[in-house]
């Protein structure tokens, strides 16, 4: 069970079309996959999501930290210390994607070792969730198309849109086209990821309170302290926090501050320890959780069923779960398969997923 080798493989599969949103944009893939290797011969693997315009690392910067400073700092522990290896890794400050691929590589491992799923070592509350899918800038007629071939194809109900563009018409005129389009039973609700102003976003959501929107996330950003305080307080729906409440301190922060009243809880970002830890608070603080999606592929989509799965505050709501779809490929040996607009965990050890050799050898980058 003692760590032996860590590997940071700098990999590149396509979008089919990319994912466009208020902060940014992803045409590609460009992941990096972390490989934790024990003296028994057991490899337990993660996914690290670079997010450069989230989090500021880069897959560069993925594959350096991983192998010069978080390696070091976890070879030579045993499976079982993952709390040693959280606290070596939190010395050095930022680069969550990295820290949690490593994190959750060593669960893969210890499940693979112990021959025990990781979602029912971590709670085991249920074996699959409600699937919500994501909705890129486009076009009303686009957007709606899009969400109607998910919810014929994969029987997907429940709908997060991006917004936040100007006007903000833009956006509204979408979301009011998804309602009309896709009839009162789906549920829908948007993400702004900091386009708005705190201004623009009131004006937005009552633009749009017809519409029975169930959530707003970051429409505004957590830094104008004052003005997202004053919008979170006059809106009738959660107020969710997502990439500016990634630690235990950073919720309680954003939300004694006034600044939240629900959370995104990230695998990519915060691991399973990280992403414990803030389950357990928002538990505590009484808040609502969503389990987010970081533009994951299938191993990532994999770690947030196994986690959202493991807890009843976080299988409640449909989790982020299917914008792999939109990747002409992964690396998976069995695809993941929505159906009936759920996902399932795969109930094998570890995270329950495996890579295929021949297609990391076709996308891997470091060959
Ligand atoms: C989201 O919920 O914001 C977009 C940027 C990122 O880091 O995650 C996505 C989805
Ligand atoms: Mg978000």
């Amino acid at each position: 069970m003692k760590i032996v080798a860590v590997e940071a493989i700098p990999y590149s599969i396509d979008y089919r079309k990319p994912l466009r949103f208020a902060s940014g944009e992803v045409h590609a893939a460009e992941h990096v996959l972390v490989r934790v290797h024990t003296d028994d011969g057991v490899i337990g693997v993660a996914d690290a999501p670079p997010r450069p315009f989230t989090y500021g690392e880069t897959q560069r910067g993925l594959v350096a930290v991983v192998e010069t400073i978080f390696a070091p700092a976890v070879l030579g522990l045993t499976l079982t210390e993952r709390e040693v290896a959280h606290t070596r890794m939190a010395r050095t400050v930022g680069n969550p994607v990295a820290k949690a691929a490593v994190d959750m590589a060593i669960w893969d491992a210890l499940g693979r070792t112990l021959d025990l799923s990781v979602s029912e070592m971590l709670g085991g509350f249920t074996d699959r969730m409600r699937v919500s899918h994501m909705l890129g800038f486009d076009t009303p007629e686009a957007m709606v198309d899009e969400a109607t071939r998910m919810r014929s194809d994969y029987g997907i109900e429940v709908f997060k849109v991006k917004v936040g563009r100007r006007p903000v018409s833009l956006d509204t005129a979408v979301v009011r086209a998804l309602r009309e389009g896709l009839g009162d039973d789906v549920e829908l609700y948007v993400d702004g990821n900091r386009g708005w102003t705190a201004s623009e976003s009131a004006r937005a959501m009552r633009e749009m309170s017809d519409l029975n929107l169930t959530l707003a996330e970051e429409l505004c950003p957590a830094d104008d302290v004052l003005g997202r305080r004053w919008l979170v307080q006059q809106l009738t729906v959660p107020f969710v926090a997502d990439e500016s409440a990634v630690t235990p301190a950073d919720i309680t922060r954003e939300v004694l501050g006034g600044s939240a009243t629900a959370i995104s809880i990230k695998t990519a970002r915060t691991g399973f320890t990280g992403s414990q830890r803030a389950h357990h608070l928002c538990e505590g603080l009484g808040l609502e959780v969503v389990m987010g999606n970081q533009i994951d592929g299938q191993l990532g989509s994999a770690c947030t069923v196994a986690f959202g799965a493991a807890f009843d505050l976080t299988s409640r709501r449909a989790g982020e779960l299917s914008n792999f779809l939109d990747m002409r490929d992964d690396l998976l040996t069995e695809p993941l398969q929505i159906r009936g607009g759920e996902l399932a965990v795969s109930g094998r050890a570890g995270i329950g997923v495996d890579i295929d050799p021949d297609k990391l050898d076709r996308y891997r980058l470091d060959t």
